[in-house]
């Protein structure tokens, strides 16, 4: 008789602040949210891997041994298989319902979601219930590269397996240190709004960004950007600049985003929030019609500050709401809440 099947949730997340900073070698902080997806395993007989997205009532098969490419959703549960088995983790032949509670190309990292809960209910279905988490984040960022051709960064993968109940993370990507940072809202509230614009990784403007940043690296002889020296990237020709310039600066905001959380100075995270969205739309080019008109609508309704949240060109717009505000139409509140887990 096949062992019984195991249940693994991977949250989504909310990135406070530094955006497009991860695959710049810079700084972020984002927290994990309470929606997210949730993937049953349960091993089967035979040599194939079956699974169904029950939200979308679409499925697929295939053999575990060798996994063939494919597009959408697929794409990502082929490419965890078949990562997982390169890196030498012993997987069984399973069948896998997917369910989510967070919509696609929201830029609340669905697809992050989608990722670890895969190989933590693959690997809990074969026996290995507690594996090496940041080995994990950078196999999953790294399926999302070769098997989905997003060319995203660890943002998304770490915040959803190393998240904790009431903390964000400050995340230096040069050095991959991760410190937790207790987020006590204290009477504030972080909402999210759906901007009615859906993104893709893949074909959207993110990878052209990624590639003019990593070119902008070379010309200026640094590794990446966050090494760079502020007057020389505003030498380089436009918009590279421009490029250069927000990462330098968000990384900044993310520092003192951090003091400000280390105070309980909430107040002086509007301001922050409000510049790192002037900085995506005005020196990033990342956003949108859509975006901008969602920005506007919060801040009318009295937002204490507002930006878009994950890749942007569309996705979910974050606000901050000070004590006694109220919620602005089609607002969901959003707080830190646990990683990625077994359920
Ligand atoms: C997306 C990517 F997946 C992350 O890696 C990150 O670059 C983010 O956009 C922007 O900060 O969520």
């Amino acid at each position: 008789m096949n062992a019984p099947g195991v249940c693994a949730f991977g949250p989504g997340r909310v990135n406070l602040i530094g955006e497009h900073t991860d695959y710049n070698g810079g700084l972020a902080l984002p927290f994990a949210i309470a929606e997210g997806v949730t993937v049953t395993a349960t091993p089967i007989d035979g040599d194939r891997v079956r699974a169904v997205a029950a939200d979308l009532g679409e499925d697929d098969e295939f053999p575990l041994a060798a996994p063939p490419r494919a597009e959408g959703w697929r794409a990502f549960v082929r490419g965890i298989v078949a990562e997982l088995g390169t890196a030498g983790h012993t997987l069984c032949p399973a069948s896998l319902t997917i369910t989510s509670t967070l919509a696609r190309g929201s830029g609340l990292s669905s697809s992050a979601a989608l990722e670890v809960a895969l190989a933590l209910a693959l690997l809990a279905a074969a026996g290995e219930r507690d594996p090496d988490r940041r080995a994990l984040a950078r196999l999953c960022s790294g399926v999302e590269n070769d098997w989905v051709g997003a060319q995203t960064g660890l943002l998304d993968q770490t915040a959803a397996l190393l998240g904790a109940q009431g903390t964000a993370l400050r995340i230096d990507f040069a050095t991959m240190d991760v410190t937790p940072v207790p987020l006590d809202l204290g009477g504030w509230r972080l909402v999210t709004v759906d901007s009615g614009e859906t993104h893709s990784l893949a074909t959207g403007g993110y990878n052209a960004r990624r590639a003019e940043c990593e070119g902008a690296a070379r010309r200026l002889g640094v590794a990446t950007l966050s090494a760079a020296d502020a007057a020389a990237a505003a030498r380089l020709p436009d918009p590279l600049d421009r490029r250069a310039r927000h990462v330098l600066e968000e990384n900044a905001r993310v520092e003192a985003a951090v003091a400000a959380l280390s105070h309980g100075d909430l107040a002086a995270l509007g301001p922050l929030l409000d510049a790192s969205h002037a900085s995506l739309r005005d020196l990033y080019d990342a956003s949108t019609d859509a975006v901008e008109r969602t920005v506007r609508t919060l801040r009318e309704a009295g937002a204490a500050g507002a930006r878009m949240v994950g890749g942007g060109f569309g996705g979910h717009v974050l606000a901050l709401l000070a004590p006694g505000a109220g919620l602005p139409p089609g607002a969901h509140e959003v707080a830190p809440s646990a990683g990625a887990r077994l359920l």
